[in-house]
């Protein structure tokens, strides 16, 4: 049993450097609200309608005056990922506030490949469009193309979370000839929390036109991106009708920003993007254009709520909640036209350190009192405003525990002062023991949570939701699944993905995370054997996103590219996805990305960006700690290869690595007890050697090096072999992008920031020729305003590949090095070792 953690605050020392430069700083303007509308077009004889004068203009483009080189990259949102929109004939019916975010969108699209779109008015009937995005309409005319669609909750949804492939035969009564019913993911085909306006939506083509149709403002959003995201595929093919609704209810991002710079943590905790763009040195920023951007970049992905500062929540980041409430309503009222909600993180010290009180004891009536009226001021100035974030007797952070009382009794006072205000209460369960002595091998950091928190089940409030990280320690390459994700069934339960890539190359090391994504979000709890694209009740998907779930760490900064390595903006594009379609294929949301951020790229440009990422997460498990034994980072900035780092720290992170065997024996047998707090067959599975997976053996075991894997390798063979072929991936990666990047430097255009078109900006303007809009600046093409932007997008992931390369190279030669010399044994194929 884990002791409770003091609440002395942690001193982690790090001498890490931020991953990015700290010159991105120029914003790029940000829409000007909805758009007005204009009439349709004459279509021109191949199809595409000329331009119209337009208001909108995307938040991640520049100002038309041009900016300086530091303008936000454009992501996944070019201006050529629009085309195929921006290209049509476009119809807009509703009201509610973000049908106005997606006029502004379709108004500017249409402007810059040559299209139209009209505003309709509520009750307008039949009209001629190649797209149609309506809210439904009770009386609306059943033969009418906006009315292809009935109530968007009406299709019957098995008892699962179905992945997004078409359901056939099960649409309801529809005009499409081939009627099909897809979904993302609907629990029982309805809104898991009751809390969220209706995202659904539905999409159906005939003969070529598009309508999208959705009960809420919201799902018209989500339906808009997801015709974007098919581009061209969008209008062509057989007719059907399919309806997408998310998963889950709660698709939520975390920042770890500070507002101060924190004298070890920087700007950002574990950031590795620059600075943040929220705050800069102590302040809220004025400009808050950076922050509109992310959030229109999020919403394209689905993400619905942000918490925009630290868990660990310092002095200067407490009075986000009282002095600073105008400027967290100024960052929400960016959020909002995107559908995006905002949280704080808030410290469980409040009521003595902005309060004036004595205690902050949860069942003290002044306590409560307090947070009650704090929580009424900032719904007073904040209506829509999401709810608190708590890390509680955590690392340092202050709780209940000072007062005896548990987590339920703080995170249940806090949800009664947000409750009034159908407020949310995330209380995490990170929470373990960070002074323990490495002597004492009876306490087991990964047992913590589920001893602090599975005893607490049914006790928390109805709003509030237990966050849970994905594994039992902290983001490693490789741990099992946290076995209190299902071991509480009567409590709110989110999932917590990390995207910041703490212990995963900081974003220096290409790591496309959304393998491992999959395969948490896919982990079934009642076996192995289970069909993982279902999604059972008892997955770790079905179980969180029934009420709770799921949440992650951002990696975003004001880095020029938003996340510091160019690609690691895959990760939070994929995030965005699963979160809405946990089912979905990580890789072909990683194909899916590359087609969006690298419009119109030759084939080889493609082939290696999928190369350099499809299995980068397996490739940087080879060259680091291996068979999920974790850790072996540098203390502190938890970058680059330190075997016994943590060996002998208070920190619980341990591999008990001595002459004969390696490993940490988690098992009821002989060991820590932790492989019994999985239900069956879990459980068994790995406590016994013949079953543990191999990726997870020295997780659960304590083996010889001499082990046999189920692989055939012996443990020590097996950690020579991938730490070898890992560095021998590095090395490929780094070659096959070395051929490409020419490609991207000569090219401004489809990896640059989106730009609205320019006289003599010839490979943009009109748009209307077989290729153009991709932006190549080939032979005989002016080459797009911007231009450079490739060039520094190509040079930046040369610089981080070399340096994944030196790191992998020094983990791999440490690693080895060490065992080596721990074990004796030597490498069967003699490679050089030292
Ligand atoms: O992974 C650890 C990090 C801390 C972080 C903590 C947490 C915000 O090293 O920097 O603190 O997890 O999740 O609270």
């Amino acid at each position: 049993m884990n002791s409770s953690p003091r609440s002395t605050p942690a001193s982690i020392p790090d001498d890490a450097s931020s991953g990015a430069p700290r010159d991105a700083r120029r914003p790029g303007a940000h829409a000007s609200g909805p758009h007005t509308g204009s009439s349709p077009a004459r279509p021109r004889k191949d199809g595409s309608r000329p331009a119209e004068p337009h208001a909108g203009r995307n938040p991640a483009e520049p100002p038309a005056s041009g900016a300086g080189p530091a303008r936000p990259h454009a992501a996944w949102l070019p201006e050529a990922a629009f085309a195929a929109v921006g290209r049509r004939r476009v119809a807009i019916r509703g009201d509610g506030a973000l049908v106005g975010t997606v006029a502004a969108e379709v108004a500017t699209a249409t402007a810059t490949h040559g299209g139209s779109f009209t505003r309709l008015e509520s009750g307008s009937g039949v009209f001629d469009a190649d797209l149609v995005l309506t809210i439904a309409e009770d009386d609306a005319d059943p033969q009418a193309p906006s009315s292809l669609a009935a109530a968007p909750h009406a299709a019957s949804v098995d008892h699962t979370i179905s992945g997004d492939h078409a359901i056939s035969g099960r649409g309801n009564a529809s005009t499409a000839r081939n009627g099909v019913v897809a979904t993302d993911g609907v629990v029982d085909g309805r809104d898991t929390t009751g809390e969220e306006d209706d995202e659904s939506f539905r999409v159906s083509r005939e003969d070529g036109a598009v309508v999208v149709e959705a009960a809420c403002d919201r799902g018209l959003l989500y339906g808009f991106f997801h015709v974007v995201r098919l581009g061209e595929a969008a209008f062509s093919g057989p007719d059907l009708v399919e309806r997408h609704a998310p998963a889950t209810a709660l698709r939520m991002l975390d920042h770890w920003d500070n507002v101060a710079v924190h004298e070890v943590m920087g700007q950002v905790e574990r950031g590795y993007s620059g600075g943040s763009i929220f705050y800069d040195h102590g302040r809220v920023r004025t400009d808050l254009s950076r922050v509109e951007a992310y959030a229109r970049l999020l919403a394209s992905t689905g993400v619905n709520r942000v918490a925009i500062n630290n868990v660990n929540v310092h002095a200067r980041e407490a009075r986000l909640l009282t002095d600073d409430l105008p400027h967290v309503a100024r960052i929400a009222a960016a959020f909002r036209p995107w559908g995006i909600r905002v949280h704080l993180s808030v410290s469980f010290a409040s009521p003595i350190t902005l309060g004036g009180l004595g205690t902050s004891d949860p069942l003290d009536p002044a306590v409560a009192r307090w947070w009650r009226e704090a929580a009424d001021r900032v719904w007073a100035e904040i209506p829509d405003f999401g709810g608190f974030v708590v890390k509680a007797d955590s690392e340092g952070q202050p709780g209940p525990f000072a007062y005896g009382r548990d987590h339920a009794d703080g995170a249940n006072m806090l949800a009664e002062a947000v409750a009034p205000h159908g407020g949310l209460v995330h209380w995490r369960a990170f929470v373990y023991d960070h002074r323990q002595d490495w002597r004492d091998r009876s306490t087991d950091r990964a047992r913590a949570a589920h001893d602090h928190f599975a005893p607490l089940d049914g006790r928390f409030a109805e709003n509030v939701i237990v966050q849970v990280k994905y594994g039992p320690m902290d983001f490693q390459v490789r741990e099992p699944v946290s076995p209190v994700i299902a071991a509480m069934p009567d409590t709110r339960v989110a999932l917590e993905l990390q995207v910041t890539q703490e212990y995963t190359g900081q974003q220096k090391h290409a790591v496309y995370l959304g393998r491992q994504w999959s395969e948490v979000l896919t982990f079934d709890f009642a076996g192995p054997d289970g069909d993982r694209a279902a999604l059972p009740p008892t997955s770790v998907a079905g179980i969180v996103a029934r009420s709770g779930g799921i949440v992650a760490v951002s990696n975003v900064g004001d880095d020029e590219f938003w996340t510091g390595h160019p690609l690691a903006q895959a990760n939070l594009y994929a995030y965005g996805r699963l979160a809405w379609n946990p089912a979905a294929d990580p890789t072909a949301l990683l194909d899916e990305w590359i087609a969006l951020t690298f419009p119109g790229a030759p084939a080889d440009v493609v082939h290696t960006l999928h190369e350099v990422l499809d299995e980068s997460w397996e490739t940087y498990e080879r060259y680091t700690s291996p068979l999920g034994v974790g850790f072996m980072v540098r203390p502190g900035h938890h970058y680059g290869p330190d075997v016994d780092g943590y060996e002998y720290t208070p920190w619980g992170t341990y591999h008990f690595a001595d002459r004969d065997g390696i490993g940490v024996d988690r098992t009821v047998a002989t060991g820590t007890g932790y492989a019994g707090l999985y239900p069956q067959p879990w459980a068994s599975v790995y406590e016994s050697l013949e079953t543990c997976p191999d990726e997870l053996l020295l997780f659960f075991h304590h083996v010889p090096y001499t082990h046999v894997l189920h692989s055939g390798k012996t443990v020590i063979q097996h950690i020579y072999d991938t730490h070898f072929d890992g560095v021998e991936r590095v090395e490929r990666f780094a070659a096959a992008w070395d051929g490409v990047a020419a490609a991207l430097s000569d090219d401004g255009g489809h990896t640059g920031p989106g730009h609205a078109p320019r006289p003599g900006d010839t490979a943009h303007a009109g748009a209307d020729t077989a290729g153009a809009d991709d932006g190549r600046a080939g032979p005989g093409r002016t080459t797009p305003a911007g231009a450079g932007s490739g060039a520094r997008l190509a040079a930046r992931v040369s610089e981080r590949l070399a340096e994944q390369l030196r790191s992998a190279i020094e983990w791999r030669d440490q690693v080895n090095t060490y065992f080596y010399r721990k074990s004796g044994i030597p490498d069967e194929q003699g490679r050089t070792i030292f």
